[in-house]
């Protein structure tokens, strides 16, 4: 019975790679989509061996890791290094010590914690952090241009930790507590280890989507701490979108009184912000919020009358709206005043402007439009329409001295963009043109075209996502310098809080490797090792991260 199952199984598989295939090709059609590869549904194989690299994740840029462990001592601490330019009175530090403390002994009591307890002679006493710059940015906002770079030394009988800044500091935080392991006996252990880091891109994003589904502040909270184990230092907050408002605006409350799914319960308040965003820069993370328009702003229209287009059928309007209304000076009025209370509420250096995906359906069928068109001179080119929005909101938005980022439809229709733009790409493949465009255009660029996690098929996708070189399209050593990185994309659409963290860990651990390591970490057997684990250490520290393939963990999620 054995062989037959086998053959049944073998055909359902079969049976199912078509209907992925199938459907692939269906939702491929078109080109305003992202890369969604259907190579690698099969189940590959992986060699199942340890890693000479441990369990490290994201691969440091370079690692010596040698034969010799030490135990961490019972009485191990992690300290503030004598001279360090932050101290006990920098929470962003003291707040992490404490975590990794938590992550590395598992909140497990440990006796023998008493000071004057002589330690072995093969043990680790002590981790001492030392911040070198004279400026630690420990009270600051962690941003484009932060200093991540670390280097981690582990000799006994102190390993010491020396970074610039607090942000490199934190992720040698998270490399030290990736190098701890328990022996045989269940003793943590470490071996000697030197590591000198930094990442190779300085934007490495996850979007989430809180407007297709309400996400619980708890559930962004954890994405964060995520984030945090996988060196990911943007989170961008794809905040509102057509199905609801979930912002609680100070200046226009009738916008999630009327637009969020429910104004008490399906809502960031304005304290719920600020938690979400020192919860961020507690861990190096920049909160970048988007506020899409004109477009996928059908919830703004619900408190704020006049906003949206009216869309006519035949003489009459239909009663349905369309985008936002571009022809009427009240329109440009309330953006003026609604980015002004954004810029002040997020304390990142850029907003996100969208700006994709406009239907002009109904701008077409509006006669005051079609009026507004001629007098412009735009003819029948809606595309001309959109630009001119997007023009006069990006001037609003630059009085408030914040630098945009835009997805790359704005870039395509020719929009004048200051230089320090950054353009979002999200459509078309690996080898991609639009890249070329961008950056030979002189933009700085971020890549999101081959990462949407949202599109989900069996097998082992993060093996594609791994396998993306960013900048592997066209273009000389200067094009290829503006990009600044990535962002994996969780659209919102199938996923609330029942199902984001599987869906989104590890998957999104692949393009954090990608983003941070250096380009030439692409054996996949190797990665697959480490990953492995990496998911495991998820898993637990509380994190329903989905395994990778046929595994088991030491410590199973409960
Ligand atoms: N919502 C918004 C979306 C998408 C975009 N913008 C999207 C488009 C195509 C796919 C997935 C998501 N749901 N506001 C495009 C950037 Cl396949």
């Amino acid at each position: 019975s054995g062989s037959c199952d086998f053959a049944a199984s073998t055909n359902m598989l079969l049976l199912l790679k078509f209907a992925v295939l199938l459907l692939t090709l269906g939702l491929c059609q078109g080109n305003r989509q992202p890369n969604i590869l259907v190579e690698d549904v099969e189940d590959v194989e992986p060699a199942f061996e340890p890693s000479r690299f441990g369990s490290l994740w994201p691969l440091p840029q370079k690692v010596k890791i040698s034969q010799d462990s030490f135990k961490l001592g019972s009485s191990f601490r992690i300290v503030d290094g004598k001279g360090s330019s932050a101290g006990s009175s920098c929470n962003i530090l003291q707040n992490a010590y404490r975590r990794y403390y938590e992550y590395i002994f598992g909140g497990a009591k440990r006796q023998g914690l008493g000071k004057n307890r002589r330690s072995a002679p093969s043990e680790l006493t002590e981790l001492r952090v030392y911040i070198t710059s004279a400026d630690s940015e420990c009270d600051g906002y962690p941003s484009v241009k932060s200093d991540e770079s670390y280097d981690l030394s582990v000799v006994q009988p102190f390993a010491v930790l020396r970074a610039p800044k607090v942000w490199g500091a934190l992720h040698g935080l998270e490399t030290f507590s990736q190098l701890v392991y328990e022996d045989e006996y269940g003793a943590k252990s470490i071996n000697a280890t030197a590591i000198s880091d930094f990442p190779r891109f300085a934007h490495r994003g996850i979007l989430l989507d809180t407007s297709r589904h309400f996400l619980p502040v708890k559930v962004i909270l954890a994405n964060l701490e995520t984030m945090a184990m996988n060196k990911f230092n943007v989170f961008h907050w794809h905040i509102v979108d057509d199905p609801s408002f979930p912002y609680l605006s100070r200046t226009f409350p009738q916008l999630s009184q009327q637009g969020s799914y429910h104004p008490y319960t399906h809502v960031y308040t304005p304290a719920d912000v600020k938690m979400v965003i020192e919860f961020a820069r507690l861990r190096g993370i920049r909160v970048v919020p988007e506020f899409d328009t004109p477009g996928h702003t059908q919830s703004w229209g619900k408190g704020q009358p006049d906003l949206l287009t009216p869309c006519y059928s035949g003489a009459t309007p239909s009663g349905t709206f369309g985008p936002v209304n571009p022809i009427l000076n009240t329109t440009y009025d309330f953006m003026a005043q609604f980015f002004k209370e954004i810029s002040s509420v997020f304390p990142d250096g850029y907003v996100h402007l969208g700006g994709d995906e406009v239907d002009f359906t109904c701008w077409k069928s509006n006669p005051d439009i079609q009026k507004f068109m001629d007098a412009q001179g735009f003819g029948k080119d809606y595309s001309k329409l959109e630009s001119f929005y997007i023009q006069k909101l990006l001037n609003i938005v630059t009085t408030t001295k914040k630098g945009y980022i835009i997805w790359q439809e704005v870039f395509d229709n020719g929009v004048t963009l200051k230089p320090d733009t950054v353009v979002h790409v999200w459509i078309g493949s690996g080898t991609n043109e639009e890249m070329s465009k961008v950056t030979a255009a002189g933009y700085t660029t971020i890549l999101s075209a081959p990462w949407y996690l949202d599109y989900i098929s069996i097998g082992q996708d993060w093996r594609n996502y791994y396998k993306v070189e960013p900048l592997n399209f066209n273009g000389t050593e200067k094009q290829k310098a503006l990009v600044i990185g990535g962002e994996a994309c969780l659209w919102g659409e199938f996923v609330d809080a029942t199902n984001l963290t599987p869906r989104l860990w590890p998957r999104a651990s692949a393009v954090g490797e990608r983003l941070w390591s250096s380009k030439d970490v692409t054996d996949l057997n190797d990665a697959f090792n480490r990953l492995s684990v990496h998911r495991c250490r998820m898993v637990e520290r509380g994190i329903p991260a989905e395994p990778l393939f046929y595994s088991y963990c030491p410590r199973e999620y409960k």
